[in-house]
């Protein structure tokens, strides 16, 4: 059986080393259905993978807020 994931970007202000970007995948990919979370830093983006039935976009956009640092888009 195939689990067919999406892949989803958010703009993120606030992440400026490797720290923030450590910081920024762990509490992405410490959700539900995330399959993988990859920031980049160069370009103020995080590219997110996740099954859908797991945590929803709303959720991964509060987890970067909760980690401290603002999803513009
Ligand atoms: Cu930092």
């Amino acid at each position: 059986m195939s689990r067919k994931s999406e892949t989803l970007v958010f703009k993120v202000e606030g992440m400026s080393c490797n720290h923030c970007k450590a910081s920024v995948e762990n509490a992405v990919r410490a959700l539900d259905g995330v399959t993988g979370a990859r920031v980049f830093l160069e370009e103020n983006k995080v590219e997110i993978t996740y099954n859908p039935g797991g945590a929803s976009k709303e959720e991964l956009a509060k987890a970067i807020q909760n980690a401290g640092y603002r999803v513009t888009g």
